[in-house]
């Protein structure tokens, strides 16, 4: 089921989620929800707090559209190591319309469980270095927002505050 996504500056965005103390089927629905939600979007990434579950799981696909689809689960992640620098230019799907240049860690190494509720490790680097922190902040209750300059902040800030209203009285 394609859930709705949650748009800033909706506060459920800042919550930070609980802990996944069991992988049961009902988690694995949702990540099923959450795979159906991303692709519909379409996007690379969603974090569960982004459909309104606060908890420590998020999903990723950097699979370009003419390679079979890669996706990957992070259930309770834990960033063990971020090294060198890099600049994105971002987007996201609680943002929409907003891309903008972040400075992020250029390599991550990630420990995290599968949909199986099994530990790995990982080392990432380019855009799925950036996806998993851009996910781990959303679990945070970090948005992109976040990292912007005092001008970009406060333009984004109110091109969302302008969106919410127009979409509540069209
Ligand atoms: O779809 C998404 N694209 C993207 C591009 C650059 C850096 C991060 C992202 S994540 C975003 C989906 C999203 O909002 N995930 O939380
Ligand atoms: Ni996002």
């Amino acid at each position: 089921m394609v859930r709705t996504i949650l748009h800033y500056p909706d506060k459920r965005l800042r919550e930070r989620g609980k802990k996944v103390e069991a992988v049961t089927d009902e988690v694995r629905k949702l990540i099923d929800d959450m795979a159906e939600t991303m692709y519909a979007a379409p996007g690379v990434g969603l974090a569960a707090t982004q459909i309104g579950e606060l908890i420590q799981l998020f999903i990723i696909d950097i699979a370009d559209n003419e390679e079979p689809s890669d996706l990957r689960v992070f259930i309770n992640p834990e960033i063990l190591e971020a090294t060198g620098e890099l600049t994105w230019q971002e987007g996201c799907l609680s943002f929409p319309g907003v891309t903008e240049e972040i400075d992020r860690a250029a390599k991550v190494r990630v420990r995290a469980q599968d949909r199986g509720g099994k530990w790995f490790e990982l080392e990432a680097e380019g855009l799925l270095a950036i996806a998993i922190q851009h996910e781990f902040d959303h679990l945070q209750g970090l948005l992109m927002i976040d990292h912007m300059g005092p001008l970009k902040k406060r333009l984004t800030h109110r091109k969302m505050i302008k969106r919410a209203e127009e979409q509540a009285a069209p």
